[in-house]
Formats: structure tokens, C-alpha cells, sequence
């Protein structure tokens, strides 16, 4: 076919393109050697290594108070924040005015505990928000420098929730420019370092939530993702993060807003550092939705039918999974066989080599009513049309107030057309109907996260497409579980998603807690162990 013969010489070309930049990056980056060996200090509070819900359990129970909780995170924050830039506004004073006042009502409760877990299920538990939400009081700028002076007067519906289930917020936390990357850089609040090595990516969009949380100085966050940007983050951050089934939670309050069928693809949702919080986050965020999900229901993983796609089936515009990621996913599929006596089905999905094609035709296509979404350079020029040539120019002498990949998303965008061609979107068609009709409501499919482990800063510029792996599940609406698998040999954060049908969040929510026991869940990044443990075998599987 032509088109393959094109994408062909396309990845050829870019690979090319790809040598010879990452060379002249590793000669002129000036912060390297500084950055490379660096590390985080080792988490010493023991407040700081509880999950959210036990969290609020000690507090309910007057083991410990909100203030003792709320002041561990801010020294915390204080402590690793220069290091890893991640929170870009905090609002300290006011949360432990708001944890004394916790202490106080819990001092005053008759009702006993039971009736303050049912009511304020995270009473005096901290937490932190991607800047992009509205949290009142806090800047809501998205990374765009003519924004700089925006302040929210509300939360958005998702903050508002968990605030009104007793959580307390610290502050918001880094993104990329206006949403739209996988590395959390903007001319605004600057970069975002990843706490496992400082001279990696933290992901994006919601990268300041990743790299807060795995760091220790946050528990739960809140993220959203219309390509990956829960996904990615939690992935190269090794934590745990949640994309709903498409519709659950409240997008609104997070700017830019979705135009066209974008409000489709969105999905707002929890990152955390423990698995067993991604259900009571997920619950509280979706309101009344939360019923639609049956979240309580048990579920019985050796009932669940088990699918693995190793890759995407070698599209030309992705880099090919690294191996570690390959092995580390074989070991899912022994463990789960080994635990649940379930056969995991190996197989392989054609459509998936589409991937990118599918979301970039899918994201620029018109709404239902005939309008057109709004561009990313309407966007970058909040309404004033910005002329992306003009500000690559001006970039190169050091003038723009946009990052480099804003400006070439924008540059793209040109050379997109807005009418996906028949083939690409035959291709949609039928994955989406294959898929639903494999998963049903007892299936979950594990594929990568993402094809490769942290790059460098500034390295996704030159392998712009690999964000498909999860881009291709917003354009699908099926809810996906991030779920970490422990270290690479490299120090670096490996993981898997779980892929469930629709509505069937429980499924992958489920596996993720069994998954957690098995590979270990989050590792402390300032630990000093050398060798990490990775496997943790329950049977005698190799
Ligand atoms: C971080 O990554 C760089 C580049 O691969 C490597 O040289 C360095 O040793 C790593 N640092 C740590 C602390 O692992
Ligand atoms: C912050 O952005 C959101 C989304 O655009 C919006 O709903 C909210 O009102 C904004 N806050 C202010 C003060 O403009
Ligand atoms: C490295 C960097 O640019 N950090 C900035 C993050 O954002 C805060 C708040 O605007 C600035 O004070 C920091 O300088």
C-alpha cells in the first residue's frame, strides 16, 4: 500500500533528523553532569509513605492530626521542590489553617467515626492539582505566558469534590504549554524534572502531578488526559493514575476546553502513589456517575479473560518497544496465570499500527455540530491568530514566549487536513468494534504504556508519535489503569496499562491492586538500594 511506503520513508527521515539533534542536545545542554547524578533525599516522615485512605483513617481516629500530615507534605515539598520544579503555586498558610480547623470538627464529632468516614471519606488528607484546573486562589494560566495574571474565583467540579469529601489542597503543579505535550516545559513556570533522574522527562501534560507524587510530597492529584496526559506521567514517574471510562467525571473548569469531538477524547481523573486510593478517588471524583461504574461490586480476577499486545504491530512513526518493557510485561502475563490459574491470551491487533493517524484525525475533526475544533494556534494566541513561522523565527533568536513544541505543533497543524481520509477512519471503525466486542464485560487487555523508558529533556521532540500507545484509548473511550512494575536496570520507572470495556473501570482497577503486591507499586526515589528489587514472585515462575 502507498501509505505504508510513505510512512516508511517518513520514520526514515526522522530518525535521521533525530541523530543529528540529539547530538548537538548532548554537546550544548548546559545543565548536564549537574542534573545526571543528582539525587532526591530518602523520605523520612512515615507520614509520607501512607496511602490517602489510611491517611484519613489515622486522622478520623486521632492517631495523628491533619496539621502533623498537612506540615510532613509541606516540608517535603520544601525539601525536594528546588530539585525537581513541580509545584508552581502553593497555598501552605491556608491549608493549615484548613487542617486546624479539621482537627477542631474531628475534636467536636459525636457521631463517632464511622459517620465522618461516610461523609468526608478524606478528611484532613493533603493533595495537589494540575495547574490547567481551576482551584480558587490559584493561578489557572495552562503554561501560556499571557496568562500569567489568571487567577481561578472557583474550582473546577472534580477539585470541588474531593475538597467537599475533606481533602485539602496544597497547591497546583506544572504542565506543558497549554496541555498539548508530553514533556511538562513551559516559558511560564520552566521544566519539570523527574525524581528518579533528574535529566529525564517527567511526561506530560500532567507532568508536575507525576513527578510531585512519585517524589513523596504528594499522595493523590488530580490530572487530566486527552492523548495520554494522566497516562504518561504516572508511567515515567512510576505511580499509579487512572483514565475513567469516557463521560464519568467532570471536565469542566480546565482550560483549554475541548472543542470539536475533543470533549469525547478528554477524561479527567486520579494519580496517586497507591493503588488501593485510585477507587475512593475515582468514586468521589465522578459523583452521582460513580453508580454507572458498580465500583463496589467485587471482582473475581480469575473470572477475567486476559489479553497482552506486546507492541502496536511496528508503525514507522513509533520508536519499538525497549526490551525491558517487554520482559517486564511477560512477567505480568506469568504472574497473573500464576495467581488467578487464568490462560493469558497473546494476541495481536492490526488497527493499533494506525494508532496515531487515528487520534491526530480524530482530535482535528469537526464537532457533531459541523464546527471545527479550535486551532492550537488560536489557542497559543488566546483568539489572535499566532503565525507559527514567525514565532519559530523568533524562537531561534530567543524572543518567542511559546517552547519549541508548542510552536511545532502549531507548525503541523498547517499541513493537517481536518477530513480524516476513509481508510483511517475505516480503521477506527473497526478497532473500536473488535475491541469492544473482545473485552465485553469480563476482558482486560494489557499493551505498553508508552514505548520507551523516560527519554532525556527535550529528547520527545524527535520521537513526537510514540504518546499513540495511549492516545489511541481516548479516541476509543475505554477506561485505562497505569499501573507501575518497579525499576529498570537504568534506575527507571517501568509500567503497563490495563485496558478494560467500557464502564468496566473495576476490571484494571482490580488487576492494578493485585499488580501492586506482586511488582511492588511505587519505590522511593531517594532510596539508596542499588540493585532495586523489581519481581516479586508468589509461585515459582521464572
Ligand atoms: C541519569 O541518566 C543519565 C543519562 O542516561 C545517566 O548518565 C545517569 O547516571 C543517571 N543518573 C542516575 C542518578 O541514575
Ligand atoms: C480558569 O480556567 C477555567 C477553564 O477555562 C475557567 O472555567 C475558570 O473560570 C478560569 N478561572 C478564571 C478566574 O478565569
Ligand atoms: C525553574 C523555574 O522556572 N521555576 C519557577 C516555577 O514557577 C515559580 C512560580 O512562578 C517561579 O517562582 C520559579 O522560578
Amino acid at each position: 500500500m502507498a501509505m505504508t511506503r510513505l510512512e516508511k520513508l517518513l520514520g526514515l527521515f526522522l530518525r535521521a533528523v533525530v541523530r543529528i539533534f540529539f547530538t548537538i542536545f548532548q554537546l550544548f545542554s548546559p545543565e548536564r553532569g549537574k542534573e545526571e547524578e543528582a539525587r532526591l533525599p530518602p523520605i523520612s516522615s512515615p507520614l509520607l509513605t501512607a496511602p490517602a485512605i489510611q491517611l484519613a483513617r489515622l486522622i478520623r481516629r486521632k492517631e495523628v492530626t491533619s496539621v502533623e500530615v498537612v506540615q510532613a507534605y509541606i516540608d517535603r515539598i520544601q525539601e525536594v521542590n528546588p530539585l525537581i520544579n513541580a509545584l508552581v503555586k502553593d497555598r501552605f498558610a491556608a491549608a493549615l489553617q484548613e487542617a486546624a480547623q479539621v482537627d477542631k470538627l474531628i475534636e467536636e464529632e459525636t457521631g463517632g467515626e464511622d459517620v465522618l468516614e461516610d461523609r468526608l471519606p478524606l478528611l484532613g488528607v493533603p493533595f495537589t492539582v494540575k495547574e490547567a484546573f481551576a482551584l480558587q486562589g490559584m493561578p489557572n494560566s495552562t503554561g501560556l505566558l499571557s496568562r500569567r495574571a489568571v487567577v481561578s474565583g472557583v474550582d473546577a467540579p472534580s477539585v470541588a469534590l474531593l475538597k467537599r469529601a475533606g481533602a485539602i489542597p496544597l497547591g497546583v503543579t506544572n504542565c506543558s504549554e497549554l496541555c498539548m505535550w508530553l514533556e511538562s516545559h513551559n516559558h511560564l513556570y520552566g521544566i519539570t524534572r523527574n525524581p528518579y533522574n533528574l535529566s529525564r522527562i517527567v511526561g506530560g501534560s500532567s507532568g508536575g502531578e507525576g513527578s510531585i507524587i512519585a517524589s513523596g510530597a504528594s499522595v493523590i492529584g488530580v490530572g487530566s488526559d486527552i492523548g495520554g496526559s494522566i497516562r504518561m506521567p504516572c508511567f515515567f514517574n512510576g505511580i499509579f493514575g487512572h483514565k475513567p471510562t469516557v463521560g464519568i467525571v467532570s471536565n469542566a473548569g480546565q482550560y483549554p476546553p475541548p472543542s470539536g469531538q475533543q470533549p469525547g477524547f478528554l477524561c479527567t481523573g486520579p494519580m496517586c502513589r497507591y493503588a488501593g486510593d485510585l477507587v475512593p478517588m475515582l468514586k468521589i471524583m465522578a459523583g452521582p456517575a460513580a453508580e454507572k461504574l458498580s465500583l463496589s461490586a467485587e471482582v473475581d480476577l480469575r473470572k477475567i479473560r486476559f489479553f497482552s499486545v506486546p507492541h502496536d504491530g511496528g508503525s514507522p512513526l513509533l520508536s519499538p518497544v525497549d526490551p525491558q518493557l517487554i520482559q517486564a510485561q511477560k512477567r505480568v502475563v506469568q504472574q497473573l496465570e500464576a495467581d488467578f490459574g487464568v490462560k493469558v491470551k497473546e494476541i495481536r491487533i492490526p488497527q493499533l499500527k494506525y494508532s496515531f493517524q487515528i487520534w491526530g484525525a480524530m482530535m482535528s475533526a469537526p464537532g457533531k455540530d459541523g464546527k471545527s475544533p479550535t486551532t492550537f494556534a488560536e489557542l497559543m494566541g488566546e483568539g489572535r491568530k499566532v503565525w507559527p513561522v514567525w514565532e519559530l523565527f523568533k524562537w531561534m533568536l530567543g524572543l518567542s514566549s511559546h517552547t519549541v513544541a508548542a510552536i511545532g505543533l502549531a507548525l503541523v497543524e498547517i499541513f493537517q487536513s481536518s477530513h480524516p481520509t476513509q481508510f483511517i477512519l475505516q480503521q477506527k471503525e473497526s478497532l473500536q468494534q473488535d475491541l469492544e466486542k473482545l473485552l465485553g464485560v469480563d476482558g482486560v487487555l494489557l499493551y505498553p504504556s508508552h514505548p520507551k523508558l523516560a527519554p532525556k529533556h527535550h529528547h520527545p521532540l524527535f520521537t513526537p508519535f510514540n504518546f499513540a500507545y495511549t492516545g489511541i484509548f481516548n479516541i476509543l473511550g475505554l477506561p485505562v489503569t497505569q499501573c507501575p512494575l518497579g525499576l529498570s536496570a537504568e534506575g527507571l520507572p517501568m509500567g503497563i496499562q490495563l485496558v478494560a470495556g467500557k464502564l468496566q473501570d473495576r476490571l484494571p482497577l482490580a488487576t492494578a491492586l493485585n499488580l501492586e503486591k506482586a511488582f511492588g507499586g511505587w519505590r522511593d526515589p531517594g532510596s539508596k538500594a542499588d540493585s532495586p528489587k523489581t519481581f516479586k514472585s508468589s509461585s515459582n515462575s521464572t
